[in-house]
């Protein structure tokens, strides 16, 4: 009889409980909506459990919010979910590393059987920092070849004025003060390609600092080979130092161990800021996968490869773009990835790909403009903090080559969080974070 009840049952997670978090490794270059996707992502496991229970066939599940394991920092989910739902305004640039554990207890349809329960653990991280784990694998001479090749690609006047800087220092200059200044002069340099969507910057410290803002580990930066000998030398010292006791030390241990991980792609930042931008942004991508290179026998693939099992890639801000448009944004996201991965050999991984919105802002309307029937969206903008109806135009299914590249047609915006009055225990607005769900975790629940 027993033996009957257990044969009709359906597939039940692998897992009973364990007190070992399933780590879950939320990473994307800099404001492509990490926090405001774990934020979104916790709120629809603890709001939507019954929506889908229902939609996913899924047993009921219950989530809860635990304390993080000892000396990581707590994700703040509380305070940012009350700036999305009840402030109607985005989070702030993550400065630290913060972590969360979800419990989720899968209750059993079935009396004879317990519930069972599992954990997994978020990990929130400054978009910066993330490609600082690539210095790991170069010693200060590369990584000062490497750079300097960039920015004389790089078509912008502070890079070309910092290289000229470097040309000028003479094989006796070793003052402090020259110290300062170059360093000076390499992080106004890092922030101001920040502000023009430029991806590869190194080290992440020197744009988001937190706790080592004026700290002299960081003065160093990037110089030709024929530089100074005396200076070449402290900075390589500092370099190093940097690379062992920050990013080694602090930042790798939050990672280690995770064994999925979400990558947060801005799709249309590559596609609206022109092919520079998108190929800058594929090669920030790939040094962050390249982790996981099969060829890449290195310690810190070591580090990685035992544990991680599956990568999603996901493109955020969706609610950009009219829901008309989706169909080919999922298609130029696939683009993207299928590029990245031809260039790397991770062919072991289960890589799937979702786009995506943490926070629905806008809505598509259909209207006539010049007798054709187009879809708009309507929203509040970042810049006037006004209601706008937008055509933000149609989407590719490809990125365009270089000489294609057309950066008029593409005119995405920042909106605001919609000012929707939330009940009690109703979930972000959203578009596909079930799907998510299901890609990401679906196996367990
Ligand atoms: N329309 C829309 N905008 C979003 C969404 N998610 C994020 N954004 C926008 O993207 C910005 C950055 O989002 P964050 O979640 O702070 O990005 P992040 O990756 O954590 O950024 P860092 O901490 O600086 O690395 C927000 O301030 C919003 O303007 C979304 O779902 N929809
Ligand atoms: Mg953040």
């Amino acid at each position: 009889m027993v033996a009957n009840i257990l044969k009709n049952l359906p597939d039940l997670p692998s897992l009973s409980f364990t007190s070992t978090p399933i780590k879950i490794a939320i990473t994307g270059l800099s404001r492509s909506g990490k926090t405001v996707f774990i934020t979104s992502l916790i709120d629809q496991l603890l709001y939507q459990d019954k929506i889908l229970s229902v939609t996913a066939s899924y047993q009921p599940f219950k989530t809860t919010i635990k304390a993080p394991l000892a000396n990581a920092k707590r994700f703040d989910y509380y305070t940012l979910i009350h700036q999305l739902k009840q402030e109607y305004r985005w989070t702030k640039d993550t400065d630290e590393i913060t972590h969360t554990i979800l419990e989720i207890q899968i209750k059993s349809r079935f009396a004879l059987l317990s519930n069972t329960k599992f954990q997994i653990e978020l990990i929130d991280y400054p978009g910066e920092w993330l490609l600082d784990l690539t210095l790991l694998e170069m010693s200060y001479t590369v990584w000062s070849q490497k750079t300097l090749t960039w920015l004389r690609s790089v078509d912008d006047d502070k890079a070309r004025a910092y290289l000229t800087t470097l040309n000028s220092l003479t094989a006796k200059t070793n003052t402090q003060e020259v110290a300062i200044k170059v360093h000076k002069e390499y992080k106004e340099l890092l922030i101001h390609l920040k502000k023009n969507n430029y991806s590869q910057l190194t080290p992440g410290r020197f744009i988001m600092p937190s706790d080592l803002a004026n700290d002299p580990i960081l003065i160093f930066a990037p110089l030709p080979l024929n530089a100074a000998k005396e200076l070449q030398k402290s900075f390589e010292k500092r370099y190093n130092k940097y690379v062992k006791e920050i990013v080694k030390d602090i930042q790798l241990e939050h990672f280690k161990g995770f064994e999925r991980q979400v990558v947060l792609v801005d799709v249309l930042e590559a596609l609206q800021n022109g092919y520079d931008c998108y190929s800058d942004m594929k090669s920030g991508l790939k040094s962050m996968l390249a982790l996981y290179e099969h060829k890449n026998k290195n310690f810190l693939s070591q580090w990685f490869h035992p544990s991680i099992k599956k990568v999603l890639f996901c493109a955020t801000k969706a609610d950009q773009v009219a829901a008309s448009q989706h169909t080919n944004f999922s298609a130029l996201l696939v683009d993207m990835i299928e590029d990245l991965q031809k260039d790397l050999d991770i062919s072991h991984i289960e890589t799937t790909t979702q786009i995506v919105a943490a926070l629905k802002s806008t809505m598509t309307i259909e209207k006539k403009y010049k007798g054709q029937t187009l879809s708009f969206i309507r929203g509040i903008l970042e810049e006037d903090a006004e209601m706008h109806d937008l055509y933000p135009g149609e989407m590719p299914p490809r990125f365009p080559n270089k000489a294609e590249f057309d950066t008029s047609k593409y005119g995405y915006k920042n909106f605001l969080p919609q000012k929707k009055p939330y009940r009690d225990n109703e979930s972000l607005e959203h578009i596909n974070m079930d799907r998510v769900i299901r890609k990401l975790i679906g196996d367990l629940l």
